[in-house]
């Protein structure tokens, strides 16, 4: 996608010194289930909501699925030694709910949980941590049919879901994360509707966020009971919200949009309660009636660390008539009580998805978790880029990717020595896969995958990320 006010990214690093981080930092790479697996109909497998939003028309572009994605189904250990040629320490997955419990309740499908018990032997086998997360947004579609996460029921379903996961991997898997992104899974699936299962309610966003908080807290007790040596967390996407100016309008707007996209999942898992000015701000949409006794304990039940997943900064501004359109994920209805805020554009380089360039922001964003919230350990559980790719004599040579994670990298060693306990960074992603409503025509990997042949290059990006993972740092530029 190009944006005539946006300038291309340029690919160039920006000038450093050598830096080397901590022993032991554990250098990653993830992906998702749906993203990559392919095997949709195999093994017992049974549709999730993004197999049901994915085959109705006009909900992906070009009608892409998740049918065959990268096939990684039938591929995996070719995959992981792909990891271990890379160097990776850890590993990033999730586990495909409708393929381990296909109806999303009542017993396990043991050729499900087969196929991730051997994709974590082989990872341990090529000395590779493996960190699992259970919920990447493939709620088994006989829930959604329930009544989806904006129903309670759901949430004790994931409970029992993460026990099943658990009794399985326990033994060998030492890192779990409950959640990725509850934002997207609540506000762009229910309320935009850009995500599955596709519903547009601001209440209903509203109350599936709370019912994933809610669902992320039994299940971190039930693991916590049968796994007391794993390390559990959940992982958040987070975004600075900055105001386009001084403006008392614009302050506000910032306020109003960090309380939903942020404060909304930082608050009740970390301090067990909502924000009050969120309250506030969504009196028109919510009483949070939803809300009963004790569910913010159980919100809150301690963690072992936080999983932080960024990728750019919203700049905000109070409503004037006649706005620019919104777009994606700005799309007004993913802010319930502030459809009227403007996402303001700045000028500076974008990626492919136009997502403005940021590192400081990650800084910004690593440095508040810990100063506001939690002296827990915290990982960067996912960060990355989509550019145009080609393919040239066999190679890729991604630039822009590479000078892209240079910068935030660079941004990483900066918080850590601004006191932030930062022990990971996971490269958001592996390779190539499934980008959700954009299907495959946005490229997040630093390997790159044929979708014709499902061969992998290895781009320049990941050869240069193995350089670093070998010497724990960067190279002076
Ligand atoms: O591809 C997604 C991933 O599934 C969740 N985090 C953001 C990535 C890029 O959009």
């Amino acid at each position: 996608m190009s944006n005539p006010s946006h300038p291309p990214a340029v690919g160039v690093l920006d000038q450093g010194p050598e830096l080397t981080f901590p022993p032991g930092f554990l250098w990653g790479a993830a992906t998702a289930a749906y993203q990559i697996e392919g095997a949709a109909t195999e093994g017992g497998r049974a549709p999730s909501i993004w197999d049901t939003f994915s085959h109705t028309e006009g909900r992906v572009i070009g009608g892409h699925t998740g049918d065959v994605a990268c096939d990684h189904y039938h591929r995996m250990p070719d995959d992981v030694r792909l990891m271990a040629d890379l160097g990776l320490k850890s590993y990033r997955f999730s586990v495909s709910w409708p393929r381990v419990q296909p109806g999303g309740s009542g017993p396990a499908n043991p050729e499900g949980l087969d196929f991730y018990r051997r994709l974590v032997d082989e990872l341990l086998a090529n000395g590779i941590e493996p960190w699992l997360t259970l919920y990447h947004w493939d709620l088994p579609q006989p829930l959604e049919d329930a009544g989806g996460w904006p129903a309670r029921d759901t949430a004790g379903r994931f409970a029992d879901y993460a026990q099943l996961v658990a009794d399985a991997l326990g033994d060998r898997v030492k890192y779990w994360t409950t959640l990725n992104e509850p934002w997207c899974s609540a506000f762009l699936g229910y309320g935009s509707g850009v995500h599955a299962p596709g519903r547009s309610d601001g209440a209903d966003a509203v109350r599936a966020g709370h019912h994933l908080m809610l669902g992320h807290g039994l299940a971190v007790q039930a693991l916590r009971a049968s796994r007391p040596q794993a390390q559990l967390g959940i992982t958040v996407n987070l975004y600075p919200v900055t105001p386009a100016s001084d403006a008392p309008g614009d302050v506000d707007a910032a306020r109003r949009i960090d309380a939903l996209a942020n404060r909304f999942f930082l608050d009740p898992v970390l301090r067990g309660s909502y924000p009050a000015d969120l309250a506030a701000d969504l009196r028109e949409v919510t009483d949070f009636g939803h809300v009963r006794e004790g569910d913010l304990a159980v919100i809150s039940t301690p963690l072992d660390l936080v999983g932080v997943n960024y990728y750019s900064r919203h700049v905000v501004a109070a409503p004037v008539e006649g706005a620019e359109p919104e777009k994606y994920w700005r799309a007004p209805s993913c802010w319930p009580g502030s459809e009227d805020v403007r996402f303001v554009t700045r000028g500076v380089p974008v990626t492919d998805m136009d997502w403005e360039i940021d590192a400081p922001g990650l800084v910004e964003t690593l440095r508040r978790v810990h100063e506001e919230y939690t002296d827990l350990p915290l990982y960067v559980t996912e960060n990355g880029s989509a550019f145009v790719d080609t393919v040239a004599d066999g190679r890729v040579d991604d630039v822009d990717r590479l000078a892209y994670f240079d910068a935030h990298l660079r941004a990483s060693h900066e918080a850590i020595e601004a006191g932030v306990p930062l022990r990971g960074y996971f490269a958001w992603s592996l390779m190539d896969n499934f980008e959700w409503a954009w299907g495959y025509t946005k490229r997040f990997g630093m390997v790159w995958v044929d979708y014709d042949t499902q061969a992998r290059i290895p781009k320049s990006s990941a050869r240069w990320y193995a350089e670093v993972i070998r010497r724990n740092g960067l190279a002076a530029q």
